[in-house]
C-alpha cells in the first residue's frame, strides 16, 4: 500500500476476500461492467442537460486517462479535486482511477485554509477544478494556491482555464489496472485537529461501500438517483450515491445546487426515484412540497444523514415528499449504518439505522472502557479505514492497538442491532451535516489582533441541529461578530465554518484538569 497508510492485517484481509467482501477488482469496474453489458443506458445526466450513456462516459474517461497520462500524471500521484456537480467530475474521478493516480475529494465550499494543507499534506502534482459556479470562481484560487504550494506542477480546469490548462482529452491507451489493495482515493475527514486528515480507500473497500450500500438500499437498472449533495462528498459519491448507482446499472443525475425549485423541477422530468440529503435540507423540501406545483411521485427514496434527523420531522416524510425515508449515519472514515426498507416504521423514524455489512464490528464503551450499550461507538470492518494518512502521531489515539476506529460518536444500541446517535464525545461541530473541526477554527481565531483566547462550541438550533459560537477572551477592543467573520473568510476559510455568534468572557471555565471546559461554554449557552 501507499507509503504512509495503515494496510489491515493479513488474516483480516484474507478473510475479507475469503468471503467475498473485497472482491479484487479496481474500483473503475462499475463503469467498465456498465459499458459492456448496458452500453446504449443513460448512465449520466448533467447540469446543462448533456445526457451520457454508459458507453460514453466510459470512453470520455479513457481519453481523460490517456490525457492526464500525456500530460505526466503518473501511477501514485496525488491530484487534488474540487469541482460542483458537473459531468467532468465523474470523468475526471474515473479517468484518475483508471491512471492510478488517487484523486483527493475536495469540497466546492473548501477554500484557501483548506485546499492549500491539503495539496501539502498530499503532496499533490495537480489540482482539477471546474472554471467557476454560480457563486465562485475557483481559478482565483488556484492563483492563490499555485504560489502558496511549489510542488503543485499542474491546473486543470473544466471550462475556460485561462492561464492555466483545459482538462485534457487524448486517443485511448492500454492501461494497466490497479491493485485492488491499493489506495483508490482519499476522502476528508470532519476532523476534530487543528490539521486536515486524509482518509485512504482502496479499491477493494470502495467497491465493497458501493456495491453494498447499492444491494442495502434496493436500487436497480430503473433506479434514477439525483445527486443533490456534493457529489465529492462520500454520501452523495458512494453510498449508495454515484457509484451504487452505476453498480446497478441505473441513471445518475447531477443537480446544481439542492434548492426546492432546481430539484422539484428534476424530479418530475427525469423522474427520480432516490435522493440523499442532509437534515436542514429534507427540512426545507418537506416545507417546499407543500406549495409546489411539481409532480413528485416518482420518487420512492429518501436518503437522510450526516447529522441526526430529529423523530418529529421523520415521521412526517411520508405525508409531505410521498416516499420512503432512510436514516443513514454514515462516516467518510467507513462504518454506514442504514436503515433497511423493511424495517418497521418506529425504527425508520427513530433511529440511525444498523451496520451495513455483516463484517462490521462494531464496539461500545462507556467513559470507563468498559463494554456497554450506551457510549461511544468503536468499529472495524472491510471498509473502514486502519489508519488515516501520514498522521502516525493522531492514529495513537484514534485508534485502539487491535484496530478499532474510534468514532468519537455517542449512540445507544437497540437489542435489534439499530443505532441511536445521542451525541459525542469528539471536539467537532456538525452544523447541519457540515463538520467543524474546533481547533482548527480556534486556531484561526487566534491568529486576529484583538483574540487572546478562544473556544468554539455548537449551539442547538432547531433547522441546523447546531450552529457555531465563537468564545473569545480578548485583548482590549470587543471584535464584532462582522469583523470576526471578514477576518476568517480573508484567510480562506470555508463559509460554512465561520461562527453564528460571538461571546466575550473574561477568562474560560476550566476542568478539574486545567483545560477549557466546552461542558461549562455550552451551559452558558443553555442558560441563555
Ligand atoms: C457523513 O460523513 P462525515 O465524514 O461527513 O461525518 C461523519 C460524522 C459521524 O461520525 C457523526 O458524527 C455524524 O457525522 N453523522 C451523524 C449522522 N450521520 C453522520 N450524526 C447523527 N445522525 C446521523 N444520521 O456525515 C456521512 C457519510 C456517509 C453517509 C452519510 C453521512
Amino acid at each position: 500500500m501507499l507509503d504512509g497508510c495503515t494496510p489491515w492485517p493479513p488474516e483480516l484481509a484474507g478473510k475479507y476476500r475469503a468471503e467475498g467482501y473485497w472482491a479484487g477488482q479496481p474500483l473503475d469496474v462499475l463503469l467498465r461492467d456498465g459499458a459492456r453489458n448496458h452500453p446504449a443506458k443513460t448512465a449520466l445526466v448533467g447540469p446543462t442537460g448533456t445526457r451520457w450513456t454508459y458507453a460514453e462516459l466510459d470512453a470520455r474517461a479513457d481519453r481523460a486517462a490517456a490525457g492526464f497520462l500525456a500530460a505526466g500524471i503518473a501511477r501514485g500521484d496525488r491530484v487534488v479535486v474540487q469541482m460542483p456537480n458537473i459531468d467532468d467530475f465523474v470523468v475526471t474521478i474515473f479517468a484518475l482511477l483508471r491512471v492510478g493516480a488517487p484523486p483527493v475529494l475536495a469540497l466546492p465550499a473548501h477554500r484557501e485554509s483548506e485546499i492549500v494543507p491539503l495539496c501539502e499534506l498530499s503532496e499533490a502534482t495537480a489540482y482539477v477544478i471546474a472554471d467557476s459556479d454560480d457563486t465562485f470562481d475557483y481559478r482565483t484560487l488556484a492563483r492563490t494556491v499555485t504560489k502558496a504550494v511549489p510542488g503543485l506542477r499542474h491546473v486543470f480546469v473544466s471550462g475556460d482555464p485561462a492561464e492555466f490548462t483545459a482538462l485534457p482529452d487524448a486517443a485511448p491507451v492500454p492501461l494497466d489496472a490497479p491493485d485492488p489493495g491499493e489506495v483508490a482515493l482519499f476522502l476528508l475527514s470532519g476532523g476534530t485537529t487543528g490539521t486536515p486528515k486524509l482518509i485512504p480507500r482502496t479499491h477493494d473497500d470502495y467497491l465493497y461501500n458501493a456495491r453494498a450500500s447499492a444491494e442495502v438500499c434496493g436500487l436497480t437498472a430503473e433506479t434514477v438517483y439525483l445527486v443533490a449533495l456534493p457529489a465529492a462528498h462520500n454520501f452523495a459519491f458512494a453510498c449508495p450515491g454515484i457509484l451504487g448507482t452505476f453498480a446497478a446499472g441505473g441513471t445518475v443525475v447531477l443537480a446544481p445546487n439542492p434548492s426546492p425549485d432546481v430539484v422539484f423541477e428534476l424530479i418530475e422530468t427525469e423522474r427520480v426515484t432516490v435522493t440523499a440529503v442532509v437534515p436542514p435540507l429534507a427540512l426545507l423540501w418537506m416545507e417546499n412540497a407543500e406549495w409546489s406545483d411539481n409532480d413528485l411521485s416518482s420518487l420512492e427514496l429518501l436518503q437522510v444523514g450526516g447529522a441526526k434527523f430529529s423523530a418529529e420531522p421523520a415521521g412526517r416524510v411520508r405525508e409531505t415528499l410521498g416516499c420512503q425515508l432512510q436514516q443513514v449515519f454514515g462516516m467518510a472514515e467507513g462504518l454506514l449504518n442504514y436503515t433497511r426498507l423493511d424495517d418497521p416504521e418506529e425504527l425508520i423514524v427513530t433511529t440511525q439505522g444498523k451496520p451495513l455489512s455483516p463484517a462490521d464490528e462494531v464496539r461500545v464503551l462507556d467513559a470507563d472502557g468498559n463494554d456497554a450499550t450506551e457510549g461511544e461507538l468503536l468499529t472495524r470492518g472491510p471498509y473502514t479505514l486502519r489508519g488515516y494518512y501520514r498522521a502516525d502521531e493522531h492514529n495513537k489515539r484514534a485508534f485502539t492497538e487491535d484496530g478499532f476506529y474510534r468514532s468519537g460518536d455517542l449512540v445507544r444500541v437497540l437489542p435489534t442491532g439499530h443505532l441511536v446517535v445521542e451525541g459525542r464525545v469528539k471536539d467537532q461541530i456538525n452544523r447541519g451535516g457540515e463538520k467543524i473541526p474546533a481547533e482548527e477554527l480556534e486556531n484561526h481565531l487566534l491568529a486576529h489582533p484583538l483574540v487572546h483566547d478562544a473556544a468554539v462550541v455548537g449551539m442547538a438550533d432547531e433547522v441546523m441541529g447546531e450552529r457555531i459560537c465563537a468564545f473569545l477572551v480578548v485583548k482590549g477592543e470587543t471584535p464584532a461578530l462582522r469583523d470576526v467573520t471578514t477576518f476568517l473568510r480573508a484567510r480562506g476559510v470555508a463559509a460554512y465554518k465561520l461562527p453564528d455568534r460571538v461571546e466575550v468572557l473574561e477568562e474560560f471555565p476550566l476542568t478539574t484538569v486545567g483545560k477549557v471546559s466546552k461542558k461549562a461554554l455550552g451551559k452558558l449557552l443553555e442558560e441563555d
